[in-house]
C-alpha cells in the first residue's frame, strides 16, 4: 500500500487507544478529522486500510420529517438486540446531544455508559453545500472503529439530499403527509435514490394516499425503464406494463430490488420493526446482487476525487507565492487593468509550473 506518511507520535498514540476500542479514542480521532489537525490523513489511511466494513444506512428527507425520532428508535432497538451502533447527523437542530430525543428511550447515564452506542452531531455542510466530506470521514472512523452498523441522518434541502448515496449502502427516504406529494418527490429526484421509502407520522391525515401515490410513482418510473430494453424474446411489453401497473406489487428495480413504501410512526415505534427487517433484506440483495460492490467502487471513487481537491485547494492557498498573486490581483481588478479569470489563470501557471 502507498505510504501517506509516518505516523507521528500523537497520533500513534491516538490509534492505539482508537484500536483498543475506547470511546474516548474514538471521540479524539473525530475531532482530529473534524478539525482537519496535523496527521488526520495518515490516521484516516490506517483506519481505512482494511476496507469497509460496516452496514452504512443513509436516512433522509425534509425537515422535521422525523429522521431524527426513527434513527433514535432503531438505534435503540439494535441495542435491545446488543447490536453496536454509531450514528452520524448531520443536523442543524441536533436533537440528540440534549437527550431530549433519546432521553425517555434510553437514559442518558446509560448512554453515557454505553460503549455500543455513539453518536456525534454534525453541523458541517461541504464548502460546496453537498455533504461534507469530513462527514464522510467520520462515517469511517466509525466504520474503522468496529460498529457493525452505522446510521446516517441528512436533512434533505434540495442537491444535498441526494448526496447521502456518497455515504450509505442502504438509502431511507422519510416523507410525511406534510412534506408533499408523490410528485414533488419525483422531481426533487427522490425515487432515484430511495431504496426504501418511508411515509412517517402514519398517525396523520393523508398518509394513506401518499402511501398510494409514492406506489404508482414508483411502478410508472419501473414502467418507463421497461420500455427502455429493446423488445425482443417475443415479450410483449405493453402487456407487461399494463400488467405491472394495476398490481399491487411493489415496483421492480432493472436490477431487481424492489422499492418498498413502508408506513412508521416513531413515537409508538409501530412499523420500526418491518423498517429494520426491511433494511436487513435490502443488505442482503446488496451481497448478493454484487449491487454492494459497484456501490462501494462508485463511493470509493468520489472519495478520491473529494481527496484530491481538498489537497489541491491546501497546496495552492499555502503557498506564498500564490496568496502575494491573489493580493496583486485585487489591487489589479480594482484599478481596471484584470480580471479575476486573468489573475485565476496566472495563479494555476504558477501551480502547475
Ligand atoms: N405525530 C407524529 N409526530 C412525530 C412522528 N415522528 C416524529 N414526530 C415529531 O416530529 C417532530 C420532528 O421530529 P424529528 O425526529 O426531530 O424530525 P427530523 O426529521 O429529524 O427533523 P430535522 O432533523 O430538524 O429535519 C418532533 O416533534 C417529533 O416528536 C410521528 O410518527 N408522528
Ligand atoms: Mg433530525
Amino acid at each position: 500500500m502507498t505510504p501517506v506518511e509516518p505516523l507521528d507520535t500523537t497520533t500513534a498514540e491516538l490509534l492505539e487507544r482508537f484500536r483498543d476500542g475506547k470511546i474516548p479514542g474514538l471521540a479524539r480521532a473525530i475531532s482530529v478529522v473534524e478539525g482537519e489537525r496535523s496527521g488526520f490523513q495518515s490516521l484516516l489511511h490506517t483506519v481505512m486500510a482494511g476496507g469497509p466494513q460496516a452496514k452504512r444506512v443513509g436516512v433522509t428527507g425534509p425537515p422535521g420529517a422525523g429522521k431524527s425520532s426513527l434513527v433514535a428508535a432503531a438505534a435503540t432497538s439494535y441495542r435491545e438486540r446488543d447490536e453496536r451502533v454509531g450514528v452520524v447527523a448531520v443536523d442543524p437542530t441536533s436533537p440528540y446531544s440534549g437527550g431530549a430525543l433519546l432521553g425517555d428511550r434510553i437514559r442518558m447515564n446509560d448512554i453515557a455508559m454505553d460503549p455500543g452506542i455513539f453518536i456525534r452531531s454534525m453541523a458541517t455542510r461541504g464548502s460546496l453545500g453537498g455533504l461534507a466530506t469530513t462527514t464522510k470521514e467520520v462515517v469511517d472512523l466509525m466504520d474503522g472503529f468496529g460498529f457493525p452498523r452505522v446510521l446516517i441522518e441528512t436533512v434533505g434541502v434540495g442537491q444535498t439530499e441526494l448526496e447521502i448515496t456518497a455515504a450509505a449502502d442502504t438509502v431511507v427516504v422519510v416523507l410525511v403527509p406534510e412534506s408533499g406529494d408523490a410528485i414533488q418527490a419525483m422531481k426533487a429526484g427522490l425515487m432515484e435514490i430511495a431504496d426504501i421509502f418511508v411515509v412517517n407520522k402514519a398517525d396523520r391525515p393523508g398518509s394513506a394516499r401518499l402511501v398510494k401515490e409514492l406506489r404508482q410513482a414508483l411502478h410508472l418510473r419501473a414502467g418507463s425503464a421497461l420500455k427502455d430494453i429493446p423488445a425482443h424474446h417475443g415479450v410483449d411489453l405493453g402487456q407487461a406494463m399494463k400488467k405491472e401497473r394495476t398490481t399491487d406489487a411493489p415496483a421492480t428495480e432493472p436490477e431487481g430490488w424492489s422499492v418498498p413504501v413502508l408506513t412508521t410512526n416513531a413515537l409508538t415505534n409501530d412499523g420500526v420493526d418491518k423498517l429494520l427487517r426491511t433494511i436487513d433484506e435490502h443488505r442482503s440483495w446488496l451481497e448478493e446482487s454484487g449491487q454492494l460492490e459497484v456501490r462501494r467502487r462508485d463511493r470509493a471513487e468520489g472519495r478520491i476525487r473529494d481527496v484530491v481537491n481538498r489537497e489541491l485547494m491546501r497546496i495552492a492557498w499555502r503557498r506564498d507565492e500564490v496568496v502575494d498573486l491573489l493580493r496583486e490581483g485585487v489591487e489589479e481588478i480594482a484599478g481596471g487593468e484584470e480580471t479575476p479569470y486573468s489573475v485565476a489563470r496566472r495563479i494555476v501557471e504558477v501551480l502547475l509550473r
